[in-house]
């Protein structure tokens, strides 16, 4: 006999226990796409307390999506090594170019992630940040549905001794923080520069140089460095979002 309401216990209790352990932690990353998951699994396998959240239902961002919906990404030999380690199989088409699944990448990154002890929360969006004494010191979050329908909800609060934006073009973090909290950005301008049109070749070499402390306690990876610093787009080639992921990883272990 299957009984409903233990069902629902188990699920309450089980998701509750981790949404409270959480409310402090080491990282809060901003967004599950690429980047972010990469930041999550390197920042969690150093044994790192890392907690994300993402505003979809489903991890991955834009990878899914491949290029115009055809299910493929490509990863240039550089990052090579990363699918390996993600298990991500792959086959080269032109001498250095690797073309992947992006379910499987995805799915990949998701799943080692988790693995790997960081606790991922879907459908959560992250709309405000904690800013102390000119220092990022968290993150405040609300309800993605409760956004979509437009409800007046207060959200809650979630302190971290850092915050990575890994939102991707929008750079949702770092605009709330330029916005909100009279400071000056460490980019040329102080300022988001914006990110600028499609250079495959300079953009993803771009990303990874621009993968850094934008604020303090706030770092940038991915599409939101992109943005950040003014670099251009790239196109649906994905080794700079996961090297980017792994380069925050490794300055964020460094400074802990
Ligand atoms: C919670 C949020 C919030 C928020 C957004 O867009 P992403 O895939 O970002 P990256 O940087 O890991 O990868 C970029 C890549 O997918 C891409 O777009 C490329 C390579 N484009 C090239 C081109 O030329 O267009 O993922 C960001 C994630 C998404 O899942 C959002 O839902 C999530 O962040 N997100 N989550 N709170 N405020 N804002």
């Amino acid at each position: 006999m299957i009984e409903e309401t233990i069902i629902s216990k188990a699920i309450i209790e089980s998701y509750l226990h981790e949404l409270i352990d959480s409310v402090e932690s080491e990282i809060i990353v901003g967004g599950g796409g690429p980047s972010g998951l990469c930041a999550a699994y390197y920042l969690a396998k150093r044994g790192l307390k890392v907690v994300l959240f993402e505003r979809a239902l489903k991890l991955g961002g834009g990878m899914p999506g491949g290029g115009i919906m055809f299910n493929r990404i490509v990863v240039q030999e550089e990052a090579r090594d990363m699918l390996a380690e993600f298990d991500i199989r792959c086959q080269e088409y032109k001498k250095g170019y690797f073309v992947a699944n992006s379910l499987e990448a995805s799915a990949a990154l998701t799943d080692k992630a988790l693995k790997a002890g960081a606790r991922i929360f879907n459908l959560i969006t992250i709309e405000d940040v904690i800013v102390r004494e000119q220092q990022v010191a968290g993150v405040v979050i609300n309800w993605t549905s409760a956004e979509m329908a437009k409800l007046h909800i207060d959200p809650i609060s979630f302190k971290s001794k850092v915050v990575i934006d890994a939102t991707g073009h929008p750079c949702e973090i770092t605009r709330i923080v330029e916005k909100k909290s009279g400071g000056r950005l460490d980019t040329p301008s102080g300022k988001i520069e914006g990110e600028k049109s499609m250079w495959a070749d300079v953009a993803e070499q771009f990303t990874i140089d621009n993968t850094k402390e934008v604020f303090p306690n706030l770092y940038v990876c991915g599409m939101a460095s992109n943005a950040v610093f003014g670099g251009p787009r790239m196109g649906p080639i994905f080794g700079g979002m996961l090297l980017s992921g792994k380069k925050v990883a490794e300055l964020i272990a460094h400074k802990m």
